[in-house]
């Protein structure tokens, strides 16, 4: 049973103005995600919908919050799963209608069984509907059958506000960027020739554990070639003496996540070509985290760090070609070949939060103080790919850094500036702790 996380007058506040932009006669409905069977009685852990944790802080299953303006004022009613003691007595205790009402920002707690009755009674009343659909496909059926007119997605109203964190939000992200960076530390300090992937992602996860948080997304632990996979987390082989290994492992701290990426030599010291490509994805991230600037279109950093990486390539021999080919007109150019993704993301309540877009593709929002983002460029040269040359001495080497940064008017704030990323600091941790 999940305490409520922020005081009700943050949701209730969140509700109202959120309410304020929607078009006065509406409902909305933000089902919870459902909680999916791994197998006979046994489920998967549970995590809410963000959507929903955002506006009401509620984290039980089975339930849906409705909000709606239609008398001029902004009323809630959540839908819950009621008290039951035989189920109680298996799964946890339930917070009830009871509860709901007692703790939670809302005025009106129901039944989830009562969700149909109150269509009927309140859809009549209302003049537009919005609804979060792709939840929970029966509250979609459900709603479609008794709503005759267009469905409207709350989503775009929603997420701008979600993109701007609170002081209390942010403080959790700090708690997250702060556990996140220590796991990253002891990971680096018990790193050691042949340790297996495994082994280190069992440090981070149980750092995370230790401290009540826990990840924010399946952790990246890849040695060597591994590394140059983008979202590899099988985390099954052992890591070669003198091979690099990248971490990508963040947590979750009361729904609020934290995204890392650190690469380090798994022997303790870089080889000079592991060197020559760090130093250069390093530059890259610093130049990046300089664009997160109030005001700043959403692609700048993507753009600072593609600019530093196309002609740190270029300086190594590893592109031969003019800085413009190398960019591409739309920064599309041959770099992309070893710098495959965005520079960053939203962070918030999703490790992919909301409110953002894919850099270099859509023009997304401009930054604004409160905005948390990650930056995270690579370079990978993955020594199977058939459809790129590089001098032999790059040939298997994959790195990316990423840390989390919080937009302020006085600049960006690093969250995660308490995991080392300079090469010396680096060198002096890993197996430090052996
Ligand atoms: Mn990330």
């Amino acid at each position: 049973m999940a305490d409520i996380v922020f005081g009700k007058s943050e949701y209730v506040e969140r509700q109202e103005v959120l309410m304020a932009e929607l078009p006065s006669s509406s409902v909305l409905i933000i089902p919870n995600n459902i909680h999916s069977v791994r197998s006979n009685d046994t489920k998967y852990p549970y995590r809410a919908n963000s959507y929903l944790m955002y506006l009401s802080g509620w984290e039980e299953s089975d339930s849906l919050l409705v909000i709606s303006n239609v008398s001029g004022t902004s009323k809630s009613t959540l839908f819950v799963k009621p008290r039951d003691i035989k189920s109680e007595i298996w799964e946890g205790r339930i917070i009830g209608v009871e509860g709901a009402i007692e703790n939670w920002p809302i005025d009106h707690a129901r039944p989830t069984s009562e969700f149909e009755e109150f269509l009927n009674e309140n859809l009549e009343l209302c003049s537009n509907l919005f609804l979060i659909s792709e939840i929970d496909q029966q509250i979609d059926d459900m709603v479609r059958k008794k709503w005759k007119g267009e469905i409207l997605d709350p989503r775009s109203f929603i997420d701008p506000m979600r993109s701007i964190k609170s002081q209390s939000e942010i403080e959790l992200m700090k708690r997250a960027a702060t556990i996140a960076s220590e796991a990253h530390v002891i990971a680096m300090s018990v790193s050691k020739p042949d340790i297996g992937e495994w082994e280190l992602q069992s440090v981070i996860e149980s750092h995370f554990t230790m401290n009540r948080s826990t990840n924010s997304y399946n952790p990246i632990v890849g040695g060597g070639d591994n590394a140059t996979i983008l979202h590899y987390n099988s985390n099954s082989k052992l890591i070669e003496e003198g091979k690099l290994v990248l971490i990508d492992a963040g947590c979750e701290v009361h729904g609020y996540a934290s995204d890392i990426t650190r690469t380090w030599p798994v022997s303790g010291k870089f080889s000079q070509s592991q060197r020559e490509i760090y130093e250069l994805v390093l530059k890259a991230e610093l130049a990046a985290i300089d664009a997160c600037q109030v005001g700043s279109p959403w692609d700048s950093m993507h753009h600072a760090a593609s600019r530093v990486l196309a002609a740190g390539l270029i300086e190594l021999g590893i592109l031969d070609c003019s800085m413009e080919d190398a960019l591409g007109k739309k920064f599309d150019g041959e770099y992309r070949k070893f710098f495959m993704h965005g520079t960053g993301h939203m962070l918030g309540l999703d490790v992919h939060d909301v409110g953002g877009g894919r850099q270099g593709g859509e023009p997304g929002p401009v930054l604004k103080s409160g905005m948390v983002v990650t930056i995270e460029p690579g370079l990978y040269f993955s020594s199977w790919r058939e459809d790129i040359s590089v001098p032999k001495k790059y040939s298997g080497i994959g790195v990316r850094i990423e840390d989390d940064i919080l937009i302020t008017e006085d600049g960006p704030v690093v969250l995660t500036d308490g995991c080392p990323k300079t090469i010396d600091e680096i060198e002096s941790i890993v197996g430090s702790a052996l």
